[in-house]
């Protein structure tokens, strides 16, 4: 059995060393440490035998054209968190380019054609778009979305056009593609704990994120009266402690996290002009998700009388089920290859959530060491990186060839 855990784990540490920005670990897309991945990527796909293109918004493709135009596509996305790990998205890229570099020599040309695919900005971590890479593909992505500004006031349009990818016409949608699969570390503790090599995922939460502007009157703190005083800080820290309380009602059903805190100016002897907040509730069931819009806009009624409270919902997502074909495929796979697995549904959001809305996906699941994810202690290791190359390179095979 040839060893692809050794060049998938070489690559990741190549590919890791693109993200590195002075001390911080962040790979955003359209910066320059997204162009020296992508660089990387391009010659992997081209070592692999595949023809390399990027599309409007600058996905990087590998193309092994098939005897029919059907298109099996696989990949992840190549953008991190803040301080994030080398294995999220990045992983799946790489497991998919070795699977199909390894297929092709083997059997030649694929039936289906073949993509993989390097996904742009799943992470929102520049901009607010949310799985900008994926929903374009699908064509979901709104013309207005390319107005959306990072922290440095940049558009997205702006920074597409500036990073050189061709930037004018939206995908109203490939139809093409009949599925799309999607390798990925786990992100949670709960494979490793039960000892199982691979996840194959039945399902993924559904998201309902945004961000909540309290905006107040930036005054004197030492000679406004508290009674006069319109400070957006106690408000925000009242919204958010009853969020929580209405989140942990529901303790296992759904997850509720306030990740970002901002406020202006951010002087000890000013009161603040306005907080702003993000708000990220997750849910495998859909009404729970509903009720946290009624819940977030009753809050805003209650507390709205000396502040104003704005909320903007930048991802509203439902739960999805992935392919039940590919599901019984892969658990085929599992017992064939005697890996021990286990069904999953994913508390993590990935693009595959997108393209569940479009075509055939499935996903694939390897342990994270420790459970850890969206840091730098990120971690999985080598054998779990070959089982899960091994399903992933089985599973297109059967899907393309
Ligand atoms: O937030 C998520 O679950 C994903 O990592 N974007
Ligand atoms: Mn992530
Ligand atoms: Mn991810």
């Amino acid at each position: 059995m040839n060893n692809h855990s050794e060049w998938i784990v070489q690559a990741i540490e190549t590919v890791g060393k693109t993200a590195l920005r002075d001390t911080e670990y962040w790979r955003a897309t359209y910066t320059p440490q997204d162009k020296d991945a992508v660089s990387v990527l391009n010659n992997y796909m081209k070592e692999a035998g595949m023809e390399t293109y990027f599309d409007a918004v600058g996905n990087l493709f590998g193309r092994i054209p098939g005897r029919c135009s059907d298109t099996v596509l696989c990949g992840s996305h190549r953008d991190t968190v803040r301080q994030g790990g080398k294995y999220d998205g990045m992983l799946g890229i790489l497991t998919a380019i070795r699977s199909v570099s390894s297929l092709n020599k083997e059997l030649g040309q694929p039936e289906k054609s073949i993509e993989v695919v390097a996904l742009c900005e799943e992470e929102s971590s520049r901009f607010p778009t949310s799985y900008l890479g994926s929903r374009h593909i699908c064509g979901l992505l709104k013309e207005e979305e390319l107005l959306d500004l990072d922290d440095s006031g940049m558009s997205l349009g702006e920074a597409i056009r500036d990073a050189g990818y061709y930037y004018g016409q939206l995908s109203n949608g490939r139809t093409d593609i009949t599925n799309f699969v999607e390798l990925h570390i786990e992100q949670g503790g709960l494979m490793e704990y039960e000892k199982k090599q691979i996840g194959i995922v039945s399902a993924i939460v559904g998201l309902f994120t945004g961000e909540i502007v309290f905006k107040g009157q930036q005054n004197h703190a030492g000679t406004t009266p508290m009674r006069l005083r319109k400070d957006p800080v106690p408000v925000a820290a009242e919204f958010i402690y009853r969020l929580n309380l209405w989140a942990k009602k529901y303790q296992d059903n759904l997850v509720c996290t306030v990740g970002k805190i901002d406020r202006k100016p951010g002087n000890s002897n000013v009161i603040c002009d306005d907080v702003s907040i993000t708000f990220d509730i997750r849910s495998a069931e859909q009404k729970y998700l509903d009720e946290a819009n009624t819940i977030l806009n009753d809050l805003k009624k209650q507390l709205d009388e000396h502040v104003d409270i704005a909320i903007d919902i930048t991802c509203n997502e439902s739960p999805v089920s992935l392919d039940s074909d590919g599901i019984h495929i892969l658990e085929k796979l599992v017992k064939e290859y005697d890996y021990s697995w286990k069904p999953m549904v994913s508390g993590a959001g990935h693009d595959s959530q997108i393209m569940a809305q479009k075509y055939k996906t499935n996903m694939i699941f390897v342990p994270s060491v420790n459970g850890i994810s969206h840091s730098t202690k990120e971690f999985t290791k080598a054998e779990d990186i070959q089982a899960g190359c091994e399903i992933m390179k089985a599973f297109i095979k059967e899907l393309a060839w």
